[in-house]
């Protein structure tokens, strides 16, 4: 099979996990703190991948409302076992329940399940591992409770009452990773081939270090022996300014016709080495086996970003592609696909808290693209209090940019706000005439550029390096979301049209 373009997912799809079944692809992501979260991806050729739904498109199947950004769901695994589909996750943070649990469907496509929480099992990244002999096992990963070095992490190995999903058989800790000294082994997986028990694991840290690394055992429970040449997988020896990095997170698949493929995660920096801001995107690679043993992207050893770098035309952006913040509201957004429009009901700001804004948006998923709206600020007048409305690039609470104007007496502006390291500042005004205003986040690589249209000019009004809203400075797991935000008033309806994601289109 020819491998397709990579990335397969981009923008801000990180931890990916891929199953078949018959023909027929399923892959997964992790979401974080926004909702509705946990894409589910079909292909048929794991080519050309297209989103069935979400497993979490309930606000009452779990509480993310309380959860802080790159909190939240964690490094999903999806697996299918006599007629249902499993995924298996982590929540992280926040204030309500927390840790693995499990969500199952009879069609992919939804809807799954209210979580079953698998008490007893600590730490993050759970994954299943249907036996051939019927037997259930769930592995995952925690930090060491007698580490030798700073955060070295111990994969577990658990068994679950199949139907249930009972813990029948505590731990048994399978493996720390293949390097001494490596922090984080992460994202396990376990697979079963020609009579050897497989563990694959991530170490390193999901950043520049990160790398697969590759085990095995004659028992499921182990003793599980590292490859010698471990690590599987890395781009971590290329040097800070390779165009991929930050390579691991793996899960493997086998075609009907015994072809072995990986999906694994990986970054695409610029701006100097900043991881991009485009976030952990999601790649494949050939599999091979010699000698027992996977050989990832053979002959290449690498993993290389093939897909076009052009943004798309722009388009008004499907109601799937949409997410909010948190789950404490919703129900404020009506996304009217036709006409490129969104009314947002407003919710009280500032955006840089930990709530539920009134904000909707999609992940930048190109390193240079335009996201544009129109909105008219005569309609921000209140009743009761003026509203603040416009654009916003999210990294996180506390780290964003937003080009908004404020209806009233306020109106004669558009204002770029820049909220970095939690701190904001207004880096921009630009004076508005009377009707519509037409505002524009325009990324170009690692620039970013806020653009507003009023009375037939368009004016600039400010440009700033994005690397602050890279995790290397942000911190955290994601991307950036480019989106649409209104503060206010709840009565406050806002509508927003002409919403293009795209390439930029000068004037
Ligand atoms: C995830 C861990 C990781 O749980 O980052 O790269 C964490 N891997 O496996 C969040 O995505």
């Amino acid at each position: 099979m020819e491998l397709p373009d990579n990335p397969i997912l981009a923008g801000c799809y990180p931890d990916p996990s891929v199953c078949r079944v018959g023909d027929d692809y399923y892959l997964v992501t992790s979401t974080f703190e926004y909702f509705p979260g946990l894409p589910v991806f079909h292909s048929t050729d794991l080519v050309e991948w297209t989103q069935l739904g979400h497993a979490l498109d309930r606000t009452n199947q779990l509480d993310l409302s309380t959860v802080p950004s790159s909190g939240g769901l964690f490094a999903p695994t999806i697996r299918h076992h006599e007629g249902t589909w499993y995924i298996a996750c982590t929540l992280v943070h926040g204030e309500g329940r927390q840790g693995n649990f499990v969500l199952t469907a009879d069609d992919p496509a939804g809807p799954w399940s209210d979580p079953t929480w698998i008490d007893g099992a600590d730490g993050i990244d759970p994954s299943l591992f249907f036996d051939t002999d019927g037997r259930l096992w769930m592995c995952g990963t925690r930090l060491s409770a007698t580490p030798l070095w700073h955060d070295q992490t111990d994969v577990w190995l658990r068994e679950l009452d199949p139907v249930t999903l009972d813990v029948v058989v505590d731990e048994t800790l399978l493996w720390h990773g293949a390097l001494e000294g490596a922090v984080w082994a992460e994202g396990p997986h376990l697979y079963r081939r020609n009579g050897w028990y497989y563990l694959l694991a991530s170490e390193g840290g999901t950043e520049f270090d990160h790398a697969l690394s590759v085990a095995r055992s004659r028992s499921v429970d182990g003793p599980y022996i590292g490859h010698t040449a471990n690590p599987a997988l890395t781009h971590r020896t290329l040097g800070h300014a390779h165009p991929v990095s930050a390579v691991g997170h793996a899960d493997l698949v086998e075609t009907a016709d015994g072809e072995w493929f990986a999906v694994l995660l990986a970054s695409r920096p610029y701006g100097g080495g900043y991881h991009a801001n485009l976030g952990r995107e999601t790649y494949i690679v050939a599999v091979e086996w010699e000698n027992e043993w996977p050989v990832f992207a053979p002959g290449v050893g690498q993993v290389r970003a093939t897909a076009p770098e052009e943004s798309p035309e722009p388009r008004m952006p499907t109601p799937l592609e949409w997410t909010q913040v948190r789950t404490a509201d919703s129900g404020f957004a009506t996304v009217g696909q036709a006409a490129g429009a969104v009314t947002l009901e407003a919710r009280p700001g500032p955006f840089s808290r930990v709530a539920t804004p009134a904000f909707i948006g999609v992940r930048q998923r190109h390193k240079s693209v335009a996201f544009r709206a129109t909105l008219d600020t005569a309609t921000l007048v209140g009743p009761p209090t003026p509203s603040t409305a416009g654009l916003a690039a999210r990294q996180s609470e506390s780290a964003h940019l937003m080009l908004t104007v404020t209806g009233g007496a306020e109106a004669a502006a558009a204002v770029a706000l820049r909220t970095t390291g939690g701190a904001s500042e207004v880096i921009g005004r630009v004076p508005l005439e009377e009707g519509p205003v037409t505002l524009e986040i325009r990324a170009e690589l690692q620039d970013y550029r806020l653009w507003v249209e009023t009375g037939g000019r368009r004016v600039l009004v400010a440009s700033v390096d994005g690397r602050f809203l890279s995790s290397q400075v942000a911190g955290g797991f994601l991307g950036v979301w480019l989106g649409l935000v209104a503060m206010g008033d709840p009565a406050q309806l806002v509508e927003f049209t002409g919403i293009t994601y795209g390439r930029a289109i000068d004037g």
